[in-house]
């Protein structure tokens, strides 16, 4: 069939310019959508800052982090322990501009919060410097209990992803709750507290806190898989078993709590197995106060080098401080914990240096974000720099909680004294509890103090004497008498967790 020439082309070049036509159209139609996409993400972005992100500053954050060179021949400084050496302006620009936010946040999604701020006539423009921050109300444990179970949450339900909570000795527990986001936070201060006491990606890890409500199972656990490292969560409990997998798994760091850890220890040497002998090298505890005379203990006789980590449920669980390898004080990850000392009578903020009550401040967290919680921890914040040229601030280990406080005839008197009496007196660790009571309407102090295999003597006068030594030695300390009474070994209750060291039985008047 005839057909004029170029009828054909011109049909397809006419297709292929609707084609073209079509096509440029789509382009059109997706870049104007990609543009669009762009302009909302960029405004959601925005938004997030603005109103709801508390990790903004991320620019600076991420620059420093690349700018940085890091020296990491001997394995000492890491590009993820960037953060603890920050430069002290940025580091005190990044807290206050994470403390406007946290405030802004909980003011307008904790109606707690709302009201005590209102009652003191603040709003969050009010803190303008951190050193306002000792305008804001304090929170205590009670408000968490009477506002059980998600009162003091900032976001909704549908994104917390774990809730831990407290064992409580009475009545209610507290309740914490995490965002995903809360989550990476607390894995990564877990992670950075590991790797400044020298834990690294090659360690297999015997983690024996308890997993469950409590915080330090999970909690450590998080840390050192976000490390790389291999955890055997194996919780609390079953010390034989305990043995014989730190044995068997060729375990080379373990975590817990160093009450049971001094368990693991006696039960290991009935069993015939000397700790110093297997790969154990590095040991993470805390949750309870320890002595340095237990860290002594625990040291000599396992052969390993033992952390101190710190932490508190309302405020993430552990890794809101940990020691580094100089071991002189716990560092507090400031980028999200803004730690004050306060005088735990007048409740006004303390100078460096002087001891009195822990105060922390979320500074990034989202589920649930606390400002100035009471810790009850008794401490003070180091007036010195680190040897290890870390810039984020040293807590003293603590020692003691104002609560822990024995009032006894007029004297205050605190546990870890006795501890501290007893490993003066016999450099062995004994195992004690302290019994309470009223007799002949006077207090009484017992320190029931079990003795170790090596220091049961079948003499009478052997006994009597190692009863006076320690007698002694606490009277020194505390300055009041008290009774001692000498336990057989293994009588005393263990415990799988943390300690409970003091049992009262006084009359309540
Ligand atoms: O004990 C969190 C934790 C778990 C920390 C594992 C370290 C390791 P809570 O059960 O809420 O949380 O108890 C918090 O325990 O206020 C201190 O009185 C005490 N405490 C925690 N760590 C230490 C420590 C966890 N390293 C309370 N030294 C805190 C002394 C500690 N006391």
């Amino acid at each position: 069939m005839f057909r004029p020439t170029g009828f054909a082309e011109k049909r397809t070049l006419s297709v292929n310019f609707s084609l073209i036509v079509k096509n440029a159209a789509t382009k059109v139609k997706k870049a104007a959508m990609k543009k669009t996409f762009i302009f909302f993400f960029i405004l959601s972005r925005l938004k997030k800052t603005k109103f709801f992100s508390l990790n903004f500053n991320h620019s600076f954050l991420e620059d420093y982090m690349r700018s940085t060179a890091w020296n990491d021949e001997e394995n000492k400084v890491l590009p993820e322990m960037a953060l603890d050496f920050m430069p002290e302006e940025k580091l005190r620009d990044l807290q206050l501009q994470r403390m406007r936010a946290t405030v802004k946040l909980a003011y307008e999604k904790v109606p707690l919060f709302r009201e005590r701020m209102d009652e003191k006539g603040l709003k969050p423009e009010d803190i303008k410097s951190l050193k306002d921050v000792a305008k804001l109300p304090f929170t205590m444990k009670k408000d968490l209990r009477d506002t059980y179970p998600y009162g003091l949450f900032a976001v909704d339900l549908s994104e917390v992803v774990r809730l831990h909570a407290s064992s409580g000795t009475t009545g209610k527990p507290i309740v914490v709750g995490y965002t995903k986001e809360d989550m990476d936070v607390w894995a990564q201060v877990v992670k950075r507290g590991l790797l400044a006491c020298g834990f690294r990606s090659t360690d297999i890890v015997q983690n024996f806190y308890g997993y469950g409500l409590f915080t330090g199972g999970l909690g450590i656990h998080g840390g050192f898989e976000a490390l790389g490292a291999t955890v055997i969560p194996i919780s609390g409990g079953n010390t034989e078993r305990q043995v014989m997998l730190m044995k068997d798994f060729g375990v080379t760091a373990v975590g817990g709590t160093p009450s049971y850890f001094v368990r693991i220890i006696d039960v290991a040497e009935k069993m015939g197995v000397d700790i110093r002998d297997l790969k154990v090298k590095r040991g993470i505890f805390g949750a309870e106060p320890w002595s340095d005379g237990m860290r002594d203990y625990i040291e000599e006789k396992t052969g390993i080098k033992a952390y101190d980590i710190y932490g508190l449920s309302e405020i993430v669980g552990p890794g809101v401080g940990c020691e580094c390898e100089c071991r002189d004080g716990i560092h507090i990850f400031e980028d999200h914990f803004y730690p004050e000392i306060v005088d735990p009578e007048t409740l006004e903020p303390l100078p460096d240096g002087e001891e009195g009550e822990l105060v922390l401040s979320t500074l990034s967290k989202k589920a649930m974000p606390i400002i100035r919680y009471r810790t009850r921890d008794i401490t003070a914040i180091e007036k010195t720099k680190c040897k290890c040229g870390r810039t984020i601030r040293r807590i003293r280990r603590i020692g003691r909680r104002s609560d822990d406080m024995i009032i006894m005839r007029g004297v205050n008197v605190f546990p870890s004294q006795i501890e501290t009496a007893l490993l003066r007196a016999e450099k062995a660790l004994p195992h004690y509890q302290i019994v309470l009571d009223t007799k002949n309407n006077m207090d009484t102090l017992e320190v029931k103090v079990e003795v170790s295999r090596d220091m049961v003597s079948d003499s009478m006068s052997d006994m009597e004497q190692l009863n006076k030594k320690f007698k002694h030695s606490i009277e020194q300390i505390l300055g009041i008498s008290v009774i001692v009474t000498l336990c057989e070994p293994d009588s005393l209750p263990r415990s799988e967790g943390k300690a409970k060291r003091v049992i009262d039985n006084r009359k309540k008047m």
